[in-house]
């Protein structure tokens, strides 16, 4: 553990419920409202669509911008990605920093977030970066 930072509890590590976050589907490929938008069976307000990933603004946005990258493929979080996966995982950085520069967030800075499980405080179980910015962040996060 760095200088400064406190360890995670011994709690984290261990199996069974916590207090933070949803449990994780048991079906990795389950459908989730992400695949409706992906088929467009519910509307969303797209930014950038491709033939790998769409790019929409959060319904809750967390700051003045804050952008969800997700992959097409229904990958439900980051842990169960694959090295199958490398080229799609670096294309959807790629593309959070493509929809930052296009929402005028990347001169000042901004951040990208992938919450990964119930302690990580995943509640969405489909692959989706957050993009935010336009507010100085703060550090650690909650
Ligand atoms: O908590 P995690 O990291 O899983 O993030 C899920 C994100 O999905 C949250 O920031 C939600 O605000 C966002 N979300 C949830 C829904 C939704 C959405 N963003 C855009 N459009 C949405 N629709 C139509 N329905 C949602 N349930």
């Amino acid at each position: 553990v760095a200088a400064g930072r406190v360890p995670p509890p011994l709690r984290a590590m261990a199996d069974g419920p916590t207090e933070t976050g949803v449990a994780p589907p048991k079906d990795p490929g389950a459908e989730t409202i992400f695949s409706k938008i992906i088929r467009k069976e519910i509307p969303a307000d797209i930014v950038h669509e491709d033939d790998q990933c769409l790019a929409f603004n959060d319904v809750n946005p967390q700051a003045p911008v804050h952008i969800l990258v997700i992959p097409k493929k229904p990958i439900s979080q980051l842990s169960l990605a694959t090295s199958e996966d490398s080229a799609l995982l670096g294309h959807l950085m790629s593309t959070a920093s493509a929809v930052a520069k296009a929402a005028g967030i990347a001169d000042g800075g901004f951040r990208v977030v992938v919450n990964d499980g119930k302690d990580g405080c995943q509640s969405v179980y489909h692959l989706h970066l957050h993009v935010l910015g336009g507010r100085t962040m703060g550090w650690p996060p909650g």
